[in-house]
């Protein structure tokens, strides 16, 4: 069969294509959760996330500089006064877990926990 100009470019572009539609689908498999972060609380105060599934946290300072630390997760990132930061982990293993402010940020620092339920 003769190859006609259209099957030419269909061909040439469907690796184009294929990956256009993977980056499509991989962007959208990294589930992206916003926190709010202020003295002395996130808000949620807790989340429930897919063990094997990634996920991105979204830390939004409402105002002072604070933190985001987890022995389980094994993230650890500073908040900017008023900034965002963002940390990125896939759960392995299904439980509820607490992770903490890394930054002191006054009197109820202590306090200021997310707690993560990791579920099957
Ligand atoms: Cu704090």
């Amino acid at each position: 069969m003769r190859r006609t100009p259209l099957m030419t470019l269909l061909v040439i572009m469907a690796p184009v294509l294929f990956l256009a539609a993977t980056n499509t689908i991989n962007a959208n498999s990294v589930q992206q959760i916003d926190i709010n972060a202020h003295r002395f609380s996130y808000e949620p105060k807790e989340i429930t996330i897919k063990k094997g599934h990634p996920v991105t946290l979204v830390f939004h300072s409402q105002d002072v500089s604070h933190g985001f630390v987890s022995e389980e997760f094994r993230v650890k990132t500073d908040i900017p006064k008023r900034g965002v930061s963002k940390v990125t982990f896939t759960p392995q293993n299904a439980g509820d877990f607490v992770g903490k402010c890394a930054h002191f940020c006054g009197a109820g620092h202590g306090e200021m926990q997310l707690t993560i339920h990791v579920v099957e």
